[in-house]
């Protein structure tokens, strides 16, 4: 007998050799940096960036805590929730093979973690460290593309992740090794043409610039326009930078926030931990004047942080939240 699955056996089409990602050289020449990086956001949504500067031994130092977090038993894991959830993913019936630490990421956020207490007690440390370092690279990031558009303002959108109230989050995602279920017993969201189980289902991020680094054990994929599945050949020594829907809409559209997902891997641990820039929840979310034009006249209303979030949180993982607030 086939048992049924809660979720849709999926039939997506996967490319199977690989294509050429856009790479930044952030040590490059500024100029052409910053028209490089506009490119690939308007291309793919998507980058990588390589010479970013932020220390490899920092990295490596929250990886370790990350695992060591992760490798404890779970009824020590879950006295961490919410912070820590397993499977569960927002509060409206997502359910992904990957269990993780949901953290602030704003600057004055010196009570990160202060409610775990199993924790180790120089993980709160640990943890800011990371995010001074990577909120830097997301800053650079964001003023070569305030450059590369021609925004006078060149820190419109880096000031907004600067902020103190600055909503910002740093998630550190863990997909433990997964063997590959037969097809009739399994009970989770399926891949059929890789043979992979989906650890994070396929979403776009809410915020401003999400910043990925990931161990060396495959499982990001990324949604071209036409439906294919990219998978990103894991990089541990670089970032994986994606536009998020709030850079969709003060960019008036001229970029488009990257659908991904993660796959889990049937012999190895996944590790990845994401920045997410996001602005203040009062910040009221707008293209500057220079991206509005009588030839592209505003496709969004306006709103702020704290309405979309809402709205984030009231829909499913994949929904196209960011249709909600456009312009008819
Ligand atoms: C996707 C990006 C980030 O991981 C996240 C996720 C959030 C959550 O896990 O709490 C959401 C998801 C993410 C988008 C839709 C909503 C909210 C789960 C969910 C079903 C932290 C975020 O900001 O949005």
């Amino acid at each position: 007998m086939v048992l049924a699955s809660p979720n849709p056996i999926t039939s997506d089409r996967i490319l199977s050799t690989t294509i050429e990602l856009p790479v930044v050289d952030l040590k490059g020449d500024r100029s052409v940096v910053s028209k490089l990086i506009v490119k690939a956001c308007e291309d793919f949504g998507f980058f990588k960036v390589i010479n970013h500067g932020v220390n490899q031994e920092t990295i490596a130092t929250i990886e370790e805590a990350a695992f060591g977090f992760f490798g404890k038993p779970m009824s020590q894991k879950k006295m961490a929730a919410p912070v820590y959830g397993c499977k569960n993913i927002g509060f409206n019936g997502d359910m992904g093979e990957v269990e993780y630490l949901l953290l602030n990421a704003t600057s004055n956020s010196s009570s990160i973690l202060h409610h775990i207490s199993n924790v180790p007690s120089n993980f709160r440390c640990i943890v800011s460290a990371y995010t001074e370092e990577v909120r830097e690279v997301a800053c650079e990031i964001l003023e070569l593309i305030a450059e590369g558009l021609g925004v006078p303002d060149t820190s419109l959108f880096s000031k907004l992740i600067k902020d103190s109230e600055s909503d910002s989050l740093l998630r550190l995602n863990h997909y433990p090794p997964l063997p590959i279920p037969p097809i009739h017993h399994c009970t989770t969201d399926w891949d059929n043409s890789s043979n992979k189980v989906v650890g994070f289902g396929e979403h776009s991020d809410p915020q401003i610039l999400t910043i990925l680094r990931s161990n060396d054990v495959p499982g990001l994929q990324i949604s071209l326009q036409d439906g294919l599945w990219v998978p990103v050949i894991p990089d541990p020594s670089a970032f994986f930078v994606n536009v998020g829907d709030v850079l969709e809409v003060m960019t008036n559209g001229r970029f488009a926030s990257v659908r991904h997902r993660a796959m889990t891997n049937s012999q190895k641990s996944r590790m990845s931990m994401a920045y997410f820039g996001a602005p203040p929840l009062t910040a009221r979310i707008v293209a500057p004047p220079v991206l509005v034009t009588p030839q592209t006249p505003s496709l969004f209303r306006p709103f702020t942080w704290a309405d979309y979030k809402k709205a984030t949180y009231s829909l499913r993982l994949g929904d196209t939240r960011i249709d909600l607030f456009r312009n008819r």
